[in-house]
């Protein structure tokens, strides 16, 4: 397999352990006896990209330096020392994530994330100059970039509402910022040579029963088509919108709800994003996938974890997310699949959690691709579920972990536990430091 090169340069490019390569071939003819070639798969997976999120590394501050409070139904918790102050920091902090993560992936940005110079630039004035730092970085890295409009944690968000906003002059305010965001999004893909996916999610709602459900909807409705209104070229920027079912203090009506942005999306041809949170604990985000790409050319993912409700924990190795992976790796969904992550935890290393929550993520699309699909489906064809279920549940134990390890070494990553040492000495060197 080809090597990449891997940032910091003090480790030594690509681990040979005999021991982890015997383990290996003795995996790999495990799976080809089950018609599966590891090989193949492994070239597949390093094919993948994910988009690490920056919120994680700052707990979704950003760099306009209002002093302004996270708001719009999202919350971080915990304290931990030394996140990401300034956007040097955060490149910083992500550059050393990624070298920890096997493949090459791409980094998805909010507009909060913006460099100003010091100056007050507000939503509706950010331009692509306040971001050719995060360019820079992101060409070095040879990486693409994702984009976000930020309706939140400002003064014309603070009573709850943005793009359905009642008022004409605060909608023309978020329609400005929407419409900015997406120019911007086209300005690095078409300067990184890869397209960005560009989302809006808003967090309009209410805390308790409305009486107009529907005015805010048909402004939603309205808000939006000024926001698409220009074309822009599909190589350089492509739309997803991003519905959910409750935030905190908007319990009772989401005007954004998921059945609103699925019309919407189906009717203009849109990226859906589907939030992994975003749904009622009992309902299947996965089951979602081949329903909704059956009407839409393409979807983004927000990977993450909700526990009892959307409170964005990092993504661990659950069954939700093997669902996902599972089905788009079943269905043949990669190609018109953009994966993200979407999890902010402040009580624990900030780049920890990407780097477990983005190596969890690939630990499951690998699982999936290394199931024996095809004799799955064969059994299902012909009625023989006794055989599907048993074969389903064997594969729950196959070697798998020898083939992640492998890939791990082969792409000159740490094997199993060892990156946390990276992250322990970045940690003690540089986020202690920070005050
Ligand atoms: C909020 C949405 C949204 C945000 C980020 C910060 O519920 O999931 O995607 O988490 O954009
Ligand atoms: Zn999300």
């Amino acid at each position: 397999m080809s090597q990449r090169g891997k940032k910091p340069s003090s480790r030594n490019p690509p681990r040979q352990d005999a021991k982890l390569e015997q383990t290996y071939q003795l995996a790999k003819e495990r799976y080809a006896g089950l018609g599966v070639n590891t090989d193949q798969v492994l070239r597949r997976l390093a094919q993948i990209p994910v988009a690490l999120h920056c919120w994680q590394g700052d707990d979704v501050g950003g760099f306009e330096h209002t002093g302004g409070p996270l708001t719009g139904g999202i919350l971080t918790t915990g304290n931990y020392p030394g996140k990401a102050r300034t956007a040097d920091e955060l490149r910083a902090d992500a550059t050393q994530a990624l070298s920890l993560i096997p493949g090459k992936h791409r980094f998805s940005l909010h507009t909060i994330y913006g460099e100003f110079g010091g100056k007050k630039v507000d939503r509706n004035e950010i331009g692509p100059e306040h971001f050719r730092g995060w360019m820079d970085w992101a060409r070095s890295l040879g990486i693409g970039l994702d984009f976000n409009a930020s309706c939140f944690s400002h003064p014309k968000s603070a009573d709850g509402f943005t793009l359905s906003h009642a008022d004409p002059a605060i909608r023309k305010f978020w329609i400005t910022h929407a419409q900015r965001s997406r120019e911007i999004g086209a300005a690095m893909g078409r300067t990184l040579g890869s397209t960005t996916v560009t989302n809006v999610w808003i967090p309009d709602g209410m805390k308790d029963t409305p009486a107009d459900r529907r005015g805010p909807r048909e402004r939603l409705e309205a808000s939006l088509d000024e926001v698409f209104r220009k074309p822009l070229d599909p190589r350089h920027n492509l739309d997803a919108v991003e519905g959910k079912l409750f935030g905190i203090g908007a319990e009772s009506y989401t005007v954004g709800m998921h059945e609103f942005y699925l019309g919407y999306a189906v009717k203009h041809q849109k990226l859906v994003c589907l939030d992994a949170g975003h749904y009622h604990p009992t309902e299947n985000m996965a089951d979602k996938i081949s329903s909704v790409l059956c009407f839409v050319p393409r979807i983004l993912l927000h990977v993450s974890r909700g526990v009892r409700w959307d409170s964005d924990h990092v993504v661990t190795l659950t069954d939700d997310l093997q669902a996902i992976a599972q089905e788009l790796v079943r269905g043949d969904y990669l190609g018109r699949t953009h994966l993200g992550l979407d999890f902010f935890d402040a009580s624990i290393n900030r780049l920890a959690a990407w780097v477990i929550g983005t190596r969890n993520l690939l630990r499951a699309l690998l699982l999936a691709m290394l199931e024996p699909y095809e004799a799955y489906k064969k059994f299902e064809r012909s009625g023989d579920y006794t055989s599907r279920l048993a074969w389903m549940e064997e594969a729950k134990t196959l070697p798998f972990g020898a083939v992640w390890d492998y890939y791990c070494a082969s792409q000159n990553v740490p094997v199993g536990e060892a990156w946390l040492a990276e992250i322990k000495a970045y940690e003690k060197k540089i986020l202690s430091k920070r005050s």
